[in-house]
């Protein structure tokens, strides 16, 4: 496998390989990780950019004094490997305060701590020159219906987010914020769920034309749904902002997995997409290709190493593939023939009107239904292009 480029953009989470393996049931299995010593592997590993909570470098609680020496030595590593940080998000999930949420808390105390907590982080991103501002509302939920008036949960939701992107547009910020969907896990139900429930909330907000979603390959595949068909309905509503490339195998757990460590096939889609486009055109993902994963509590510290370059030898395999199976005039002709290029083709003709729909007959009246409901569309054909493509059989 070819080694990572800076035009690969490739971006981790500090909290990624940080993650010393505490899970609900067991105790950590590696030693904590120094983010400075993080940022340099993973400049040797061929990454571009790193992101992290706040708490990942500066500890909760840290005084100014002691969060500016820390910050100082932090930006100290960037300097010295050129690494740079795109995103930046908050933890408010982690310590006991945000037991019920941060914005959406019952206790209006929480609320007004966890905004004075998420904007002195906004100000930092802005100051490390970060494009986006990533929040997960990871305890933004219930286990319980009767727990939350989830109307006023919502009103509460939307206020928090929109004084958020209020203050980056009064500060001059060139930043965006963006929504990270997720069913469950921690809470027994999270609040905006899916893609499509951050959308339909984001056209709610008054400041929702800075306000996009960082989807999650997991999170989405941890409701049934499919990733890729998650992020395309997010470009196509111009708000795909970040992403957070991970694998998941089915309904069950948070697995974090290597990227295409899950479902493999559904990973080489979602390359596809982001490498190649629509293939009728439409908008691109532009933004880093940003992994959250878990090395496995498995692994030691070598290991974390391994499966930080695994995940972006996988995605330049993936790519490659997805570029091969594009460029084939086999798929060529048959994308062709299942009428996948027919579909950029409106429905209506330039100029007419719904009148003239009406008025052509050969549209209804005389449309042979049963020739056209014999077309035998071939995706299975297709499917198995794409299948012998991502195998390197071609
Ligand atoms: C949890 C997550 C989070 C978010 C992060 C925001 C700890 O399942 O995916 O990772 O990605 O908080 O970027
Ligand atoms: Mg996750
Ligand atoms: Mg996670
Ligand atoms: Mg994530």
């Amino acid at each position: 496998v070819r080694k990572p480029t800076p035009e690969d953009k490739f971006s981790f989470g500090l909290w990624t390989v940080g993650w010393s393996a505490r899970d609900q049931f067991g105790d950590a299995t590696r030693p904590d990780l120094d983010p400075v010593e993080s940022v340099h592997r993973l400049a040797e590993l061929g990454a571009s950019y790193v992101t992290f909570h706040d708490d990942d470098v500066v500890p909760f609680g840290s005084d100014t004094a002691e969060r500016d020496r820390i910050l100082e030595r932090f930006k100290k590593a960037l300097a010295d490997t050129g690494v740079e940080v795109e995103m930046v998000t908050t933890n408010t999930f982690s310590h006991p305060i945000f037991k019920d949420g941060a914005f959406t808390s019952n206790d209006r105390r929480v609320r007004r701590y966890g905004l004075r907590k998420i904007l002195r982080n906004v100000d930092l991103a802005a100051d490390l020159g970060a494009k986006t501002f990533v929040m997960w509302g990871g305890r933004e939920g219930a286990e319980y219906d009767a727990a939350k008036d989830l109307f006023a949960a919502h009103e509460r939701y939307a206020e928090g987010i929109d004084t958020v992107a209020a203050y980056i547009k009064e500060k001059g910020y060139d930043l965006r914020i963006a929504l990270e969907p997720k069913p469950n896990e921690p809470r027994g139900d999270i609040l905006l769920p899916t893609v499509g429930h951050a959308l339909a909330f984001i056209a709610e907000l008054e400041n929702g034309d800075i306000v996009g979603l960082n989807p999650e390959v997991g999170h989405e595949q941890m409701a049934g749904l499919n990733y890729t068909t998650g992020l395309a309905q997010a470009l196509w509503s111009d708000k795909l902002f970040h992403i957070d490339l991970n694998g998941q195998r089915s309904i069950k757990y948070d697995q974090d997995l290597v990227f295409g460590h899950g479902d493999l096939f559904s990973a080489f889609a979602t390359v596809d997409l982001l490498e190649n486009g629509f293939p009728g055109g439409g908008p691109r993902y532009e933004g880093p290709v940003h992994f959250d994963y878990k090395p496995s509590r498995t692994e030691d510290v070598e290991g974390v190493w391994e499966s930080a370059a695994a995940n972006m030898a996988t995605y330049i395999l993936l790519k490659e593939r997805a570029l091969a199976f594009r460029a084939d005039p086999e798929v060529q002709e048959a994308l062709e023939a299942s009428g996948v290029l027919e579909l950029s083709q409106p429905t209506l003709g330039d100029g007419e009107t719904v009148a003239d729909l009406l008025a052509d007959r050969s549209a209804f009246e005389e449309l042979d239904v049963d020739a056209v409901a014999a077309r035998g569309f071939h995706f299975v054909r297709l499917n198995q292009l794409a299948l012998e493509h991502a195998l390197g059989a071609r």
